[in-house]
């Protein structure tokens, strides 16, 4: 058991994570914390394994708020797009779409499109915990937003394999 629990912790550190064995039947989880500041998302990559349950941990440090949105970016140009368009462009492309996030914590703000999560706003100094577990495979697009953190750099990768 102890070699499977180190084999376990060895994959998940290699990919930038710290695992933790989970409480109960549950086994394996992935904890991870993604921080938000002026303009970067650190790490500005993640890694998620499908199929194991995910407790992520969304922190602003900066001195303004941030917004996480994860989605698809396909082909989008989404510098100089109306805010307006590409707000709904990036809700139909969320990430979340069809899955069963749980928010814990004080966010300013946590939008949701029908069940579905779709962006959360902090302010500074708050925290959150994202409860998840990933299903569909591949590269994501972690961004902030607000008008200038975009262009600003405030951009990650979301990876799930
Ligand atoms: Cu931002």
């Amino acid at each position: 058991m102890r070699v499977v629990l180190i084999s376990v912790i060895t994959v998940l550190v290699a990919v930038g994570f710290r695992a933790q064995e989970g409480a109960g039947a549950a086994g394996a989880r992935q904890v991870v914390e993604l921080q938000m500041k002026e303009f970067a998302f650190v790490p500005a990559t993640v890694t998620f394994r499908a199929g194991v349950p995910v407790e992520q941990r969304l922190v602003n440090r900066g001195a303004v708020e941030h917004e996480f949105m994860v989605y698809d970016p396909g082909h989008m140009h989404l510098a100089g797009m109306d805010p307006d368009v590409m707000h709904r462009e990036l809700e139909a492309r969320s990430y979340f779409r069809g899955m069963d996030v749980r928010v814990e914590g004080k966010a300013k703000m946590v939008e949701r499109m029908g069940k579905d999560l779709v962006m959360i706003t902090l302010a500074p100094g708050e925290r959150v915990v994202l409860r998840f577990t990933p299903k569909k495979k591949g590269t994501f697009e972690v961004g902030c937003h607000i008008p200038g953190h975009y262009e600003a750099g405030m951009k990650g990768r979301w990876v799930v394999r």
